[in-house]
């Protein structure tokens, strides 16, 4: 068994002070640095979306913030503009240990489709590559931890639960959006998939 700590979307964006800040989400950076030492691996997932990204509610008139629409591979979150590629709120929170970092996948690249987890796209059939990247390396046991805990997090360590790995979700080392009650539906939805919550 080779563990792999996987550390989603700690950039700036979405810490306090940032475009979609999560309560809390500079609290965690701390813990993340100092669970970095008990992994053989530690990957980097990093949100960046192009300027006309569907997710952005600016981008389509009339819309409100955090309100849902249905695209053609399910509902989406219209989401405040963030983590654009190349800007200042897009990099990784500066306290955050980059050093130890293996590998940092980007996702959400793509002008009409997000991706909240680390594995598929929204439509849950793109992949993003790390699923091969993680099982050529042997890496079978997966912890997640970051931001947000009801959206990357959660959408990634169901998909990891799904593809077969072992998964963890260290939660005192995540912070929620809870939006509408997504974060009691976010554990619901790990427990069902085999995810262990600690
Ligand atoms: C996230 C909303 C939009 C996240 C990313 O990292 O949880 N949430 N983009
Ligand atoms: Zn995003």
């Amino acid at each position: 068994m080779a563990r792999a700590l996987i550390v989603i979307d700690m950039q700036k964006d979405f810490c306090p002070g940032g475009a979609l800040a999560v309560t809390g989400g500079d609290e965690i950076v701390g813990p993340i640095n100092a669970l970095m030492a008990d992994f053989e691996a530690v990957v980097l997932t990093q949100d960046w979306h192009p300027a006309d990204h569907t997710s952005f509610a600016d981008n389509h008139p009339g819309a409100e913030a955090f309100s849902s629409i249905e695209m053609d591979y399910g509902p989406q979150v219209l989401w405040p503009r963030h983590c654009v590629i190349g800007s200042d709120g897009a990099g990784f929170h500066p306290d955050l240990a980059l050093d130890r970092a293996d590998l940092v996948i980007r996702k959400g690249f793509r002008a009409g489709i997000d991706s909240y987890s680390a594995f598929f796209e929204n439509d849950h059939a793109t992949p993003t590559g790390l699923a091969g990247y993680l099982r050529d390396r042997g890496l079978n046991e997966l912890t997640f931890v970051g931001l947000a805990h009801d959206f990357c997090v959660a959408w990634s360590a169901v998909d990891a639960a799904k593809l077969g790995f072992s998964v963890g979700v260290i939660e005192e080392a995540t912070r929620a959006i809870d939006l509408n009650g997504s974060r009691n539906a976010a554990r619901a939805n790990m427990r069902a998939a085999g995810v262990i919550l600690r």
